[in-house]
């Protein structure tokens, strides 16, 4: 393939890019929404592919000169649904929300009862907030976590569900840390007549790798992004089941989108080509590791983490133990070249851009080669961070000491 060098023909924006590529180099990735996707992903994305225009569905295109494109397409469809035991695919969603817009437009009618965990207990904006098209359009009502445990309370679910009878109910999670009970959704869903929606956003990487359960042989529709655990580019997938794939394919174009982003479909095709490897299986296991050494570590050093721990490749720290807010453990960490994402806690009592905890996941530095023993060195950072928040020359001395440590652990290339 044909790539030419960015610095030839704009140094401007080559020489941004490159501060960028030092700054991801030098600083640990602790956002459990990102990671590091691989050099063939990203030298798909920067393909010809980004040229073309392909409006439709492999075979019935609005535009000529598509057949390699369906090639590439057909390819990617093929891959996700070997990978996590689809009946239908559908690669074309441009990115998370616009994917579960899709999967409400295709179930739902505006004005419809949908089901959804609370933001601020670790559901997502597009699962019903107010501020967002989800709550804006849909009746949204909504299921929290046991105050106790941290964890979902399904006799609660099942009676909220009983009395509210939404037409669709979504499990679905940005800040959760534990296994789903996909059957027993599945079950309470079934009791009432609703449709299963799950979104896998965070966690389809561990659900490729066989970690954790896949909620797509057992839920009508499931939709995920691509670029989080499963490492692959910026996009996202809807699956579901044979009986549904009219209406949500009709719902993702012409309903929500118009041409697909053919260059990242052939990104995604290879991110699903790495994620059928066995390789991938041991990466997610590691992921899970490392999240659980790092919440460990981090309890043995007196945090509170909701829930108590985790199942997945994150969980949130509840800060209000150590008398500060998230975004002051934010920008701490970031000073020092740590990047994590202020986040609410259950019930939180401080507004949503200033919460009462930060989340943490490991995704990005598994990419990198980060074991179980490494992580006992990021939570002493942390923790280092934490305490001398206010002392601008022990912030940067950590600085050094993050950057001599991503040093040992470069980004695979
Ligand atoms: N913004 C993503 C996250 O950080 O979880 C979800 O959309």
């Amino acid at each position: 393939m044909k790539i030419q060098e960015l610095s030839t023909f704009d140094p401007v924006v080559d020489e941004i890019i490159e501060r960028e590529e030092t700054r991801q180099d030098n600083e640990l990735e602790l956002i459990a929404s990102e990671n590091y996707a691989s050099p063939a992903v990203r030298a798909a994305l920067s393909s010809v592919l980004t040229n073309k225009y392909s409006e439709g569905y492999p075979g019935k295109r609005y535009y000529g000169g598509n057949s390699i494109i369906d090639e590439i397409e057909t390819l990617a469809i093929n891959r996700v649904k070997e990978l996590f035991s689809a009946e239908h695919a559908n690669v074309q969603p441009l990115s998370g929300s616009p994917a579960n817009a899709a999967v409400y437009m295709a179930f739902l009618e505006p004005g419809d009862k949908v089901l959804g965990l609370r933001l601020d207990h670790g559901g997502h904006l597009s699962h019903g907030h107010s501020v967002n098209f989800s709550g804006r359009l849909y009746n949204f009502v909504q299921y929290g976590l046991d105050p106790k445990t941290g964890r979902i309370d399904m006799d609660e679910l099942r009676k909220v569900a009983l009395a509210e009878r939404p037409k669709m109910i979504v499990a679905g999670f940005s800040a959760y840390s534990r296994e789903i009970d996909w059957a027993g959704f599945k079950a309470i869903a079934d009791e009432i007549g609703a449709y299963t929606f799950a979104d896998i956003a965070h966690i389809a990487g561990l659900i490729a790798g066989k970690q954790l359960t896949n909620p797509v042989p057992i839920f009508d529709v499931v939709a995920t992004t691509t670029h989080k655990t499963l490492r692959g580019p910026r996009g996202a997938v809807i699956m579901c089941k044979e009986q549904f794939a009219k209406q949500v394919d009709r719902a993702v174009f012409p309903g929500m989108q118009g041409g697909p982003h053919d260059n990242v479909t052939a990104a995604k095709a290879v991110a699903f080509g790495e994620a059928l490897k066995p390789e991938f299986a041991e990466y997610s296991h590691q992921t899970i590791l490392n999240a659980q050494a790092l919440s460990d570590a981090l309890i043995a050093k007196g945090y509170s983490i909701v829930s108590g721990g985790t199942d997945n490749h994150l969980f949130v720290v509840d800060l209000s133990t150590k008398g500060l807010v998230g975004k002051e453990a934010e920008k701490a960490l970031e000073a020092l070249g740590i990047s994590v994402s202020r986040s609410t806690i259950p019930d939180d009592p401080n507004p949503p851009m200033n919460p009462s905890g930060i989340r943490i996941g490991t995704p990005a530095v598994t990419t990198r080669g980060l074991k179980e023993a490494d992580m006992k060195v990021v939570a002493d950072i942390i923790d280092d961070a934490i305490i001398n928040r206010e002392d601008e020359v022990k912030l940067l001395e950590l600085k050094g000491k993050t950057a001599e440590f991503c040093k040992r652990y470069p980004i695979p290339a």
